[in-house]
């Protein structure tokens, strides 16, 4: 095995459990050599990525909630105190009330929106600055995004919307962050089969609809989104910054 992650320490934000594409991207990067940074959402999640962890080179195990800006702190503050710098960041979490998933875009209510943007777009600047001083070496900073951003998705509706903001945010942070050797990019995945995504209205049909018509005639594997990260956090993605680069079978070319 290559060990194209040798040597760097990588945050990874997102792993909720097995099927999370933040835990198919930490794996990746402990197979190439990195030691891990990985946060959970309360309490409840701690045991879990405790479990799923035990195999991988974990330096730290961290809470936070992207919403507080203390707690963005605190990982900033535990981070340091691993005394080495970090090179890689990957936020992949997400979030929007059901509701807003399932009513029409048109009933989506102020607050929904906001909650979409706060956890979804928002969180990516936040933490962006909360841990750019620790990449003295530079690095690399991805996150997660969904075609949804740009095209009209059936349920998608508010997180379409976040995700947009999500990709332009990512752009003026690479904008911004690149004088520092910090690259920031998004990887699209296509549709995969997680608890977030399962618990969406209408999701068991879209894996059929991808086979048929998607340029690969498949589906995206999480592996595969992972091996992306892989690239883009390593030293080959050295030239690639304020990207989305997409893992998605090729749908994404596909007109009708
Ligand atoms: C989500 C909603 C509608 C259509 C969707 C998705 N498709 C896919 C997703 C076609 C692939 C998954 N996706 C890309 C997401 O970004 C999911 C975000 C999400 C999911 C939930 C489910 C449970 C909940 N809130 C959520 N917030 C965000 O309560």
């Amino acid at each position: 095995m290559s060990q194209l992650l040798e040597g760097k320490l990588a945050l990874v934000l997102g792993i909720a459990n097995k099927w999370s594409l933040a835990y198919s991207i930490a794996r990746a990067f402990s197979r190439h050599g990195a030691t891990l940074a990985l946060t959970y959402l309360g309490d409840r999640q701690r045991e879990s990525i405790e479990e799923l962890s035990r195999d991988l080179d974990a330096a730290a195990i961290l809470p936070c909630d992207v919403t507080k800006d203390e707690e963005l702190e605190a990982l900033a503050e535990s981070l340091r105190g691993l005394d080495r710098p970090l090179h890689a960041v990957v936020h992949s979490l997400a979030f929007a009330n059901k509701e807003d998933l399932t009513r029409p875009f048109l009933e989506t209510s102020r607050a929904g929106f906001l909650l979409a943007q706060d956890v979804s777009a928002y969180s990516l600047v936040a933490v962006a600055r909360a841990v750019a001083p620790l990449m003295t070496e530079g690095g690399s900073l991805s996150t997660l995004t969904y075609i949804g951003s740009t095209r009209v998705t059936p349920n998608y509706n508010v997180m379409g919307v976040a995700k947009a903001a999500l990709e332009s945010a990512m752009r003026y942070l690479a904008g911004e962050l690149g004088p520092r050797g910090i690259r920031v990019n998004a990887i699209s995945a296509g549709p995969v089969k997680t608890v977030s995504a399962r618990a969406i209205k209408g999701f068991s049909s879209i894996p059929e609809t991808i086979a048929a018509r998607a340029p690969l005639r498949r589906n995206t594997e999480p592996s595969e989104v992972a091996d992306a990260a892989v690239f883009l956090a390593s030293d080959l993605g050295r030239g690639v910054t304020g990207n989305i680069l997409f893992v998605d079978a090729g749908m994404q070319v596909m007109g009708f």
